[in-house]
């Protein structure tokens, strides 16, 4: 096979091996500067792109590459004849195979600090004007825009040319790159303001108030639903087009009816609550709520004490564990009816006990490394909801709390188990719709008022709750995801039961409200942060 490809790229990683294996294959190989200089050092036979052009790379590299003699090479139709025959006229060879990846635009601006002369340094021209041409020639070209995609193509290169299948993927791939490449061009730079002292040569760091410059909606699309929410609803799931790593759209499905709308929303909500612990937990959720939280010694501790605070909402519920799911668990699961079982794995023993139940889902989803805290601070991507012909976007409530994060704002302080109850109930209740309260004991939730429109609702719906899984809330810590604006609320949870309290803080009559406190003779703790979820 005898092929011409040309090489050019800023990062670097796997190209040596690449290009020795295109080499072995029988590729001439083409190159920029940089990279033609390299793969010489490795001892490959590279021929410099300003060899072919018969033009020097000028105006520091800005100009390399942007020659009709390479884009005629990639751009030329094979099956056409006037195009074969402008290219014999002109002298200009085919490029075959394109391998480019663009100048580190995303990483420059993240570095803290960057100047508006780096970032514009940084923005590539000659690399996104050969991948699309590479990419609308399609038919006759392959583009290979990330070093992730080496390995698919050699292994179709090493049984023949790419098929069109391949060469189609690698070009709506490519332009998936350059659309999202020029979306964080054009954030960055609609921030920047030109009578800002910032923005020539000193640093420039958008500031919050400048958030999100522009939107960027560079998605792909996983898969048609059958409906949305209701079966008269049209749906789809999209996945952004760089998902981070242990998100709900990197989940493998093992077994089970095919995903839904309401389930995919479901299960992302038990994924993201059950992942921010560090230690064995389950979350079982209805609706988008949590109706049982729990940790445990292992996911059957875990998953029983979760189930007991409501069996009722339980049943139908979406199931997420942050442990591999062993044979042990699975069989206290399967007793109810689940839609869909989340878990970084599944022992053999619990894919067994679950083969009976052809109709659970199960979700395979790989934990990110670095323990819960990382993972949720790495949650930076951008949220949004639509509303009539317009959408609001902010930024993930990646908020944790610390233990040191607390003031004790009551006579009483708290033992070191209502430390741990109050910590615990605060998480959940970041994941419970608003107007949220959470009672919570021993590392389990006892009790989950959710999405009322009045607090004291939301708290009595709680020990209601309570009432009906006959668990009794004496001596139970409650969370509220926002602060009381009158004593009654905390009436309702004292009388519930609850010793200890942890609110944001915050409202005109705190006062009041720490008076009650210490007149009720309970522990009450600020976090000094809300967690509204609508
Ligand atoms: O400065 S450019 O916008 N002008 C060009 O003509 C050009 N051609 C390739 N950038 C250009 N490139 C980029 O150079 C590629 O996209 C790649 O990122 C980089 C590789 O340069 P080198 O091989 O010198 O390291």
């Amino acid at each position: 096979m005898s092929f011409t490809a040309l090489l050019s790229v800023s990062d670097k990683t796997g190209i040596v091996e690449f290009a020795q294996s295109l080499q072995q294959l029988g590729a001439r190989l083409l190159s920029t500067g940089g990279t033609a200089k390299l793969l010489a050092e490795a001892g490959l036979a590279v021929t410099e792109v300003a060899e072919v052009t018969e033009f020097p790379e000028m105006l520091d590299g800005r100009v390399k590459t942007l020659h009709p003699k390479i884009h005629g090479g990639l751009l030329a139709r094979r099956d056409v004849p006037s195009h074969v025959e402008a290219l014999k006229a002109h002298g200009i060879d085919t490029i075959d195979l394109l391998v480019v990846n663009l100048y580190p635009f995303e990483a420059t601006v993240a570095k803290p600090g960057v100047t508006l002369a780096d970032a514009i340094e940084n923005i590539d021209i000659g690399g996104p004007a050969m991948v699309r041409s590479a990419a609308k020639n399609w038919k006759d070209v392959g583009v290979v825009t990330d070093a992730s995609q080496y390995a698919e193509v050699l292994a179709e290169l090493n049984a023949g040319p790419l098929s069109d299948a391949l060469r189609f993927k690698l070009a709506v791939a490519a332009f998936n790159r350059i659309a999202q490449y020029d979306a964080a061009i054009s954030n960055f730079l609609s921030a920047v303001q030109l009578d800002d002292s910032r923005a020539s040569d000193e640093a420039y760091a958008p500031t919050r108030s400048e958030f999100p410059g522009q939107l960027n909606s560079s998605f792909v699309k996983l898969q048609d639903l059958r409906y949305g929410e209701n079966p008269h609803q049209h749906a789809a799931f999209y996945r952004d087009l760089y998902p981070a790593p242990g998100s709900l759209v990197t989940a493998q499905q093992l077994q089970g009816k095919e995903l839904s709308y309401n389930n995919i929303a479901d299960s992302d909500a038990a994924w993201e609550c059950v992942k921010s612990f560090d230690v064995p937990a389950c979350v079982i959720i209805k609706h988008a709520n949590p109706c049982g939280v729990a940790v445990g010694a292992d996911p059957f501790e875990a998953y029983s004490k979760a189930f007991q605070t409501d069996p009722t909402s339980a049943f139908g519920g979406i199931i997420a564990f942050n442990r591999t799911l062993d044979g042990k668990a699975a069989e206290a699961v399967v007793k109810q009816f689940v839609e869909v079982l989340i878990a970084p794995d599944f022992t053999p023993e619990a894919q067994e006990v679950f083969k009976a139940k052809a109709n659970v889902r199960l979700l395979r989803i790989a934990l990110p490394e670095g323990g819960a805290t990382p993972w949720l601070q790495g949650r930076n991507a951008q949220e949004a909801k639509r509303i009539g012909s317009g959408i609001l976007v902010q930024s993930s409530d990646n908020h944790v709390l610390a233990a040191s994060d607390l003031k004790v704002v009551t006579t009483k302080q708290p033992t070191p188990e209502q430390l741990q109850d109050l910590l615990f109930a605060w998480k959940v209740a970041k994941f419970v719709k608003s107007n949220a309260i959470v009672f919570c004991k021993g590392g389990m939730t006892m009790g989950v008022g959710a999405g009322q429109m009045s607090r004291l609702d939301s708290a009595r719906i709680a020990s209601i709750k309570a009432e009906h899984a006959k668990l009794s809330l004496q001596g139970t810590a409650v969370a509220s995801d926002a602060f009381f604006p009158f004593r009654d609320g905390l009436d309702v949870v004292v009388d519930a039961g609850a010793t200890s309290v942890i609110q944001p803080g915050g409202s005109m009559r705190d006062q009041e409200v720490i008076d009650a406190a210490n007149e009720r003779g309970v522990v009450m703790v600020f976090s000094g942060v809300r967690h509204f979820l609508h």
